[in-house]
């Protein structure tokens, strides 16, 4: 018997949340062979990400995309729905009360199941997989992704790495790719990605790399950052195929990728400035040094969290690699200057391109979050 698997999708803001979910919902039917129906309540952000931007969002629903049922969420929930057998409450939504008392009627009991927002901080391991009991006798069980084994792990396709390793060694690859997306960049000009927030430091990160010693082509896909980043240029609007150069600073601004593509940009690039939560993941699985800007949070609650990950992140590192790390990141998430001139503000050194795969493949050997899942439910039933 196929397992059923209903996904919830609160999309707050971003892309995050509808990335993770149609990521996971994707695995979950193609690898695990299970019934699932994503449940989602904004169809234009979901529709960008899951690479359907042409798509009408009153296009009729459910429909069947990638081995998924991609529903439009009911309110209120229609009472022939019935739950399935294992109910995912993403980044903390409420699931419709009339669906939660439905699932404690079932003659065995959906496993309910809130997956948490990643980090890296200690005590993420010791709630992983906690219980909480609700008011109708249900248990609500706790589910984190992470960075060790005592967690859920991360998002992986099977094959993932392999195919991204065959990519990068493969000129041939990068350039039919790169091609495909009209980015052509001079032959040593390190190629960097550049999805992030906006960032009131990002002129003077730009001067600096402009005025330095190396030459950098920049790929700005479009989001938040464009308005900072035309700011710089002294543009009011920019155009999709020009290049726009400023001392030794070529940039280019792209359009929206498929989460496929963009996996395939993330590894053309020497250097990856991603954000939020499943850019971030898949920034590691490239291999190559990143720059990460975290989601803010109130209290500068994310300041704990970017700690927790560069404890971990930098662990193998040299003192003086360890030291430049950590002041760029924190720099680059307080809005402050870079603490240090020109040169190689983004590129990073080949040592640090070595310690991008190292990271990645020490954290290959961890169970990916899809295979966690599908094992708790059966540890469960
Ligand atoms: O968009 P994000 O900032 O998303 C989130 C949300 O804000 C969320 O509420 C918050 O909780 C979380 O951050 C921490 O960043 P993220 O998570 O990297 O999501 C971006 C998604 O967009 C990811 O799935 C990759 C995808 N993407 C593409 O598919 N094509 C593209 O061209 C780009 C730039 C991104």
């Amino acid at each position: 018997m196929r397992t059923s698997w209903d996904i919830f999708c609160h999309i707050v803001d971003n892309y995050g949340d509808a990335g993770v979910c149609w990521r996971l919902a994707r695995q979950l039917a193609v690898e695990y062979d299970a019934d699932v129906r994503l449940w989602v309540d904004d169809l234009t952000t979901f529709n960008l990400v899951s690479g359907g931007a042409g798509l009408d969002v009153s296009a009729e629903l459910p429909r069947f995309v990638d081995g998924v049922w991609l529903h439009l969420w009911p309110a209120p929930w229609p009472a022939n729905v019935l739950p399935a057998d294992v109910v995912l409450e993403t980044f903390a939504c409420e699931l419709p009360a009339d669906y939660v008392a439905a699932m404690a009627v079932r003659e065995f009991p959906s496993l309910w199941l809130n997956l948490e927002y990643l980090s890296a901080e200690e005590w993420v391991s010791a709630c992983h997989g906690l219980p909480s009991l609700q008011a109708n006798g249900l248990q609500k069980f706790f589910f984190f992704p992470g960075f060790n084994i005592a967690t859920g792990g991360l998002l992986r396709e099977a094959g993932l790495l392999r195919r991204r390793r065959e990519f990068q060694r493969s000129a041939s690859a990068r350039a039919t790719f790169l091609e495909s997306i009209a980015v052509s960049a001079a032959p040593d000009a390190r190629l960097v990605s550049l999805f992030c927030y906006e960032n009131p430091a990002l002129p003077i990160w730009l001067n600096a790399m402009s005025a330095g010693d190396l030459t950098y082509h920049i790929l700005v896909p479009e989001g938040r950052v464009v308005a900072d980043v035309c700011g710089w240029l002294g543009e009011d609007a920019f155009k999709f195929a020009r290049v726009y150069r400023q001392g030794n600073v070529a940039i280019q601004f792209i359009p929206f990728l498929s989460q496929c593509d963009y996996d395939r940009l993330l590894w053309s690039c020497d250097f990856n400035v991603v954000r939020g939560e499943d850019s971030f993941v898949r920034a590691q699985w490239a291999g190559r040094p990143f720059l990460w800007h975290i989601y803010r949070q109130e209290d500068d609650a994310h300041l704990i969290k970017l700690d927790a990950f560069l404890s971990s992140y930098t662990a193998g590192l040299g003192v003086d690699e360890k030291a430049t790390l950590v002041a760029r990141w924190i720099a680059w998430n307080s809005g402050q200057i870079a603490p240090f001139g020109g040169g190689e503000l983004f590129a990073g050194g080949v040592e640090m391109a070595g310690h991008a795969e190292d990271w990645c493949a020490a954290l290959e050997s961890q169970k990916n979050l899809a295979q966690s899942l599908v094992d708790f439910y059966q540890n469960w039933v």
